[in-house]
């Protein structure tokens, strides 16, 4: 039976910190399940929890074959920012019913891609399975913004994941390929931020509050991963964007 967590329940499995010595009464529901390959990783924030190599070499291998298999419908293209057209040093695609775009008219979701006009490919399964193992949200993600950072100059400024309604939901994020310095702050962008490294296979989760905290990509390492085809980093984040409709009262399924 698929178990419906409520706001509370997810924050509460995101604030789980890493002790062995945790009764097993006392562990969420989905750590039980023993399913996990790995715990989380404190990262001194609530609500957000790193999996260190969630993802073995295998399955890093079958999503970047998926992902060359997407990117045939849904090529990247390197978008432009708000108002000055300027381009990012990033190049994007996305995958799911709703992908996240960035022009001069604004950042938004739209059902297709900008240059093509396809609708975007849908989600692969291993990143489903994921987030219904991980993100205790009781309805699937509806966005998969594919982030492909190559060269020294590849970064993503100091931001706020703001564009989605379902604010309630936490955004998972996949790294694969080459290691990024990657860092977390505050509310407002001047309060002090902490860095972590990103590696490949590495899954992070941030949910409850810190979904709102400011956070960015300062550089890549280059050379540190030979996953990624010519080197580089791909980064995978998946949401949830409009409010999941309420279930109806009684109905069983
Ligand atoms: C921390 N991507 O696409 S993912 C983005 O590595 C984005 O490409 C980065 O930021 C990347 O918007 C970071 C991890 C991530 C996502 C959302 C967060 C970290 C976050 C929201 C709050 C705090
Ligand atoms: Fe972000």
């Amino acid at each position: 039976m698929m178990r419906h967590l409520g706001h509370s329940d997810s924050i509460t499995v995101s604030n789980w910190r890493v002790c062995p010595r945790l009764s097993p009464a006392r562990r969420p529901a989905h750590l039980k399940r023993g399913r996990l390959k790995t715990a989380p990783m404190e990262t001194g924030f609530d609500g957000v929890a790193l999996y260190p190599a969630r993802l073995g070499p295998a399955e890093q291998k079958a999503l970047m074959a998926l992902l060359r298999e997407g990117a045939r419908v849904a090529p990247p293209y390197r978008p432009r920012m708000p108002r000055t057209g300027q381009l990012w040093s990033t190049m994007q695609t996305n995958f799911g019913p709703l992908g996240w775009v960035s022009d001069e008219r604004g950042y938004r979701y739209e059902a297709r891609h900008p240059i093509t006009r396809e609708p975007w490919p849908p989600i692969p399964e291993i990143l489903l399975d994921l987030w219904a193992e991980l993100a205790a949200y009781p309805a699937p993600p509806e966005a998969c913004l594919v982030n492909l950072y190559r060269g020294e100059k590849a970064k993503m400024g100091l931001h706020q994941d703001r564009d989605e309604a379902a604010t309630e939901a936490p955004v998972l994020s996949v790294s694969l390929g080459d290691t990024c310095l990657f860092r977390v702050g505050g509310f407002a962008r001047s309060d002090k931020t902490k860095s972590f490294r990103l590696a490949s296979g590495d899954v992070l989760i941030l949910g409850g509050l810190s979904r709102m905290r400011f956070h960015g990509v300062d550089r890549i390492v280059p050379g540190s991963s030979q996953l990624v085809e010519g080197g580089g980093r791909l980064n995978l984040t998946l949401r949830r964007v409009t409010k999941p409709v309420a279930p109806l009262a009684g109905r069983s399924r």
